[in-house]
């Protein structure tokens, strides 16, 4: 049974026509708003992108590049695609933007593809240290065409000052020489520590390896100014534009412009087909928010509630890997707080009292990838909808109260009414009852939060 519609989707009237769907969107888009969204790679994107997401661009097909597509009729899509382009080098300061993959993990593929043979060794993150699928899995695609090797984090020690489970730079430096990568991967998607990219640099030239950058969870922090900017120290960066840069789904590639043939062919026709040009107009109005100074300000705040966040959910008894975050993202150890308990039972009690997250593999888990003896906690979803580190503080409570009193049904039932309350009066769209509210305003003309 689904969560009832108590709200429903101001942005599905033409749905109605399709009753069946209609009524499944205007569910999700109830549990959305009346749930925590805490997945650290997921955000509210504004009404305009939405509305450039759902718009007649779909309609269109656009194989190739501005001013060389293989079909007619694209003069307004160039322009389209263009401002895109400008747009996201001018907010990250890049030579060479390609706006067209339709993910991270596109864009990852696309890079490998432009940069190395087949066969050819790449350094990467551990999986169950942080890294991507695209890091090199073994289920990946990427694991069948180039041979991965890794580095992981530093074990933890104990002390509070000095936590470790930070990117082990000697480890990096040691597997770099004795392998000779031909492509060194920065970034992570479970790592709650700022990443430079600069010592990577350093290796990478020690080694005469090139330096891909995948910026996929920090871009809006890194738009934002509170994180250090990778473009210009790595040769290629890649991120996605729907986790902290809170745009539609989809990818993007930064490079130098002696690149920019290389990974524009790998990414059409190397990798992929139609761009989604529809797609392409949203991540262009997601940009364009992100120059915006309140950008600034979202940026620093989503840290600030991740700091407060660490510090509450560290006083509820949970351990945290690294001992706390720089970014928008907390990864919670359970074993401290109950050896017994697995990511997966957490993350399927949390659902229960409304509180949205994934389980996650913590370094050296004992726990399968499936099972896991961790949750990723974010905060860049909440953030958007007005919440502040009071109440990151009040989210950490329940948590620790929905997992101390997981097997007590009357307890999961009242933290989810709690939870049901503090949405409502911080709604991602539109006003709380009595006209409050810090989310999306749903007034005509306007595309950034109040
Ligand atoms: N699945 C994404 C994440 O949650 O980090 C990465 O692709």
């Amino acid at each position: 049974m689904g969560h009832p519609v108590t709200t429903g989707s101001p942005f599905t009237r033409w749905l109605e026509a399709d009753p069946e769907v209609a009524r499944l969107v205007t569910e999700e888009y109830d549990r959305q708003t009346s749930t925590l969204q805490l997945i650290a790679s997921e955000n509210f994107t504004s009404p305009a992108v939405l509305a450039a997401t759902g718009s007649v661009l779909t309609n269109k097909y656009a194989e190739g590049y501005p001013g060389s597509r293989y079909y007619g009729g694209n003069r307004i899509i160039d322009e389209i695609e263009e401002l895109a382009r400008r747009r996201a080098t001018a907010l990250f300061g890049a030579e060479h933007a390609n706006v067209q993959p339709h993910s991270g993990a596109n864009a990852n593929l696309a890079v490998y593809h432009a940069l190395l043979e087949p066969g050819d060794t790449v350094l990467a993150m551990r999986l169950d240290h942080g890294g991507h699928l695209t890091h090199g899995s073994p289920a990946s695609v990427t694991s069948r065409n180039w041979r991965f090797v890794s580095y992981g984090v530093t074990p933890p020690t104990g002390d509070e000052d000095h936590p470790g489970e930070v990117i082990d730079f000697d480890q990096v430096r040691d597997v770099a020489k004795s392998e000779q990568p031909r492509l060194i991967v920065a970034g992570s998607t479970a790592y709650s520590r700022t990443i430079e990219a600069e010592p990577f640099r350093q290796i990478a030239d020690e080694v005469g390896a090139r330096l891909m950058f995948d910026a996929a969870h920090p871009a809006g922090l890194i738009a934002g100014g509170v994180h250090p900017s990778p473009v210009g120290v790595a040769d290629v960066v890649t991120f996605t534009t729907h986790k902290t840069l809170r745009g539609p789904r989809g990818g993007a590639v930064l490079c130098r412009a002696d690149l920019a043939k290389k990974v524009d062919g790998a990414v059409f026709p190397g990798l992929q087909g139609g761009p989604l040009e529809h797609v392409v107009a949203a991540k262009a109005v997601a940009f364009g928010e992100a120059m915006a100074p309140e950008f600034a300000r979202y940026a620093r705040r989503v840290v600030e509630n991740a700091k407060a966040f660490a510090a509450a959910l560290s006083a509820e008894g949970f351990r945290l890997v690294s001992g706390g975050t720089d970014n928008h993202m907390v990864l919670v150890d359970l074993r401290a707080f109950d050896p017994e308990l697995t990511g997966k039972t957490a993350q399927e009690v949390l659902d229960r009292a409304g509180i949205t997250c994934n389980r996650n593999t913590i370094p050296d888990d004992p726990r399968s990838p499936f099972v896991t003896s961790g949750l990723r906690l974010g905060t860049a979803a909440e953030t958007t909808a007005g919440m502040g580190p009071d109440q990151m503080a009040v989210v950490a409570a329940l948590i620790g109260r929905t997992l101390r009193r997981r097997d007590d049904e009357p307890t999961l039932a009242a933290v989810r009414e709690e939870v049901r309350s503090l949405c409502a009066a911080f709604p991602a769209y539109g006003s709380a009852p009595g006209g409050g509210g810090s989310g999306w305003s749903l007034e005509r003309g306007t595309a950034r939060p109040r």
